[in-house]
């Protein structure tokens, strides 16, 4: 199934120039387990019918179904949801009144849906969308006519062994409309797209996309702190791209860091529309298996994260959430974090970049993937696009991750290496990346020889010593290199602990047993030559159904730094003190 969606950008922007209209709430849904909704003898949901009277035969009721608030996942909405994997329908009405502005061009924006979905605008399928992380829209233009509209999504969460994640995963398969809705309304030629950011070399670097009209159209791209002003011309429905200064005043700009955070006002303009974004600049680039950020050598102190809520095991959204998380990654002394293993929402990066965080954004390329299927490799394309295109304006963005522990094969490679490609086609000024499956063997000198690494800028390793794999004693005096020249990054390391739990270092599950192997992988990482960072696994506790060890696990992978509901164990302290040491 081809999308049939639109790529918005610059969301945030136009939300708070008042160009967007919040659908979230309390929606209505029906469950589907069986799929069978749209079928028109038995229900045929999308029309949103109901018995008008007592010899009317409509088999449901949306008025009289099941509440579920929006944006949020069904799973942890109602107990009988937690396991639920299929079809549910969701259920909107859409009030237009006299002051809508009707001749302007509208559309229905979605933050995310998992997995799969369809939308249907009073009666009528209008998109359909594919894949579970990534932002898209449809149109409504010319439907919002005054009075009371019906907007329905059919969102399906199984998982397929096509589909991008497949079937298997280690962490909760959350369903449903997870991030927020809103009803985007800009003028008939509009910026479909619109980005800045700075090159390796320095150079300050964007893009712009028209949609609507027929003429070549004059963009204005302004910088007004420092009095730049320039104009772009641009052919509707086709990136241009534009190098704003020239490369000597792109070099006396205001350099973003973790150490300084600051972000300058841009905006983008065209006849009606405009938009006003906030963006750092920044050079990020490799020197053999060091990481240069601002041409100086970054080492990244990192930790990985779930998009999985400060409390509560559920999905995360929004700017609450954000502020939550990525504030205990700075409590911790991080300047770098992995939001792995999909796109997470588009505030974490927003976050990211007030706070000084440097991030890895991954798509959900994980473990098996059908990569012999090309209408697989289609969507990852297209959840590449959806990665890369929100968030190419946010200097916090570094590293670009295409996969998590695929195993090496030709295919594999190939399917990789064209994903790869397209990612630098879309963002040539970030750097590439992939998590590497290791099994680390008891040699203790560990070589890094999968031919991914030749496709990548960064070589992300999960290495699980001490937990899955070796010795914890072996630990500090491992060693690791690759056949590649580029730099590591420990993608991957940790134990599990319950919060709480107290012991001995030897006593598996205690919070002493994890933080002994964060000592040990701390010694270990210090006599490295060729590692420029770490992301830990992780920052929290988080649900997965494969975690069923009672009284321990009780579904939920306990790597966590902090338990799911923010105690924090032993070994945060350990890794916070590291990273001070730094
Ligand atoms: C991994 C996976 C990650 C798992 C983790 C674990 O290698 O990349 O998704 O959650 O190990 O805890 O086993």
């Amino acid at each position: 199934m081809a999308n049939s969606t639109v790529l918005l950008s610059n969301i945030y922007p136009r939300r708070e120039a008042g160009g967007a209209r919040d659908l979230g709430g309390t929606w209505r849904a029906i469950l589907d387990p069986y799929g069978l909704g749209h079928v028109e003898l038995l229900g045929a949901y999308f029309q949103d019918k109901k018995p008008e009277n007592k010899s009317d035969r409509v088999e449901y009721d949306f008025d009289e179904s099941m509440q579920l608030e929006v944006p949020g996942d069904w799973n942890t909405q109602h107990p009988e949801l937690l396991y639920f994997e299929g079809s549910v329908w969701y259920r909107t009405r859409l009030l237009v009144d006299e002051a809508e502005r009707t001749e302007t061009r509208s559309f229905v924006y979605f933050g995310a849906v998992n997995h799969t979905s369809r939308v249907y605008f009073d009666g009528e399928l209008i998109g359909q969308h594919e894949g579970g992380f990534g932002p898209f829209a449809v149109e409504v233009t010319g439907k919002l006519s005054v009075g009371d509209h019906s907007l329905v999504v059919m969102v399906n969460n199984r998982r397929e062994r096509d589909r991008i994640p497949a079937i298997f995963s280690d962490w909760w398969n959350f369903g449903g409309i997870t991030r927020a809705v809103e009803l985007v309304t800009v003028p008939a030629v509009f910026l479909r797209d619109a980005w800045l950011t700075m090159s390796a070399d320095g150079r300050v670097v964007g893009g712009v996309t028209v949609d609507g009209g027929t003429d070549n159209v004059e963009v204005n791209v302004g910088l007004p702190a420092l009095g730049v002003e320039q104009v772009v011309s641009a052919a509707p429905g086709v990136e241009t791209t534009f190098e704003l200064l020239g490369h000597e005043a792109a070099s006396a700009l205001e350099r973003w860091s973790p150490a300084n955070p600051v972000l300058h006002s841009v905006n983008f303009s065209t006849g009606e529309d405009s938009i006003v974004d906030v963006v750092g600049f920044r050079t990020i680039r490799t020197d053999g298996t060091t990481i240069l950020l601002n041409d100086e050598a970054t080492f990244l102190k990192g930790i990985a994260i779930h998009g999985e809520g400060p409390s509560g095991g559920r999905r995360a959204f929004g700017d609450a959430d954000a502020a939550e998380l990525l504030g205990w990654a700075v409590d911790l002394g991080a300047n770098f974090v992995r939001l792995g293993h999909y796109q997470h929402d588009e505030a974490m990066l927003r976050k990211a970049d007030e706070l000084g965080l440097l991030a890895w954004c991954e798509l959900p390329v994980y473990w098996g993937i059908d990569f012999a299927n090309e209408a697989v490799l289609a969507n990852a394309r297209e959840q590449a696009t959806e990665l890369v295109v929100r968030d190419r304006s946010r200097a916090s963005v570094i590293l670009w991750s295409a996969a998590n522990e695929t195993m090496p094969g030709e295919v594999r490679t190939s399917f990789l290496g064209d994903l790869l490609a397209h990612i630098r086609s879309l963002d040539a000024t970030r750097l590439t990346t992939a998590a590497l499956f290791t099994e680390p063997t008891t040699d203790t000198a560990q070589r890094i020889e999968d031919p991914l690494g030749e496709l990548v800028d960064v070589i992300g390793v999960n290495e699980y010593l001490g937990w899955y794999y070796g010795d914890r004693s072996t630990i500090a005096e491992t060693t690791w290199t690759t056949a590649f020249g580029k730099p590591i990054v420990f993608t991957e390391l940790g134990a599990g602990a319950k919060a709480g739990n107290h012991g001995g270092e030897d006593e598996i599950w205690t919070e002493e047993f994890q933080a002994a192997v964060y000592e040990a992988q701390i010694e270990m990482i210090a006599g490295q030559t060729e590692v420029a960072g770490l992301s830990p696994w992780i920052l929290k506790d988080f649900r997965s159904p494969v975690r069923v060890l009672p009284g321990i696990q009780d579904g939920y992978n306990r790597k966590g730094l902090v338990s799911e509901e923010g105690e924090r164990k032993l070994a945060f302290t350990t890794l916070q003190a590291f990273y001070a040491s730094l």
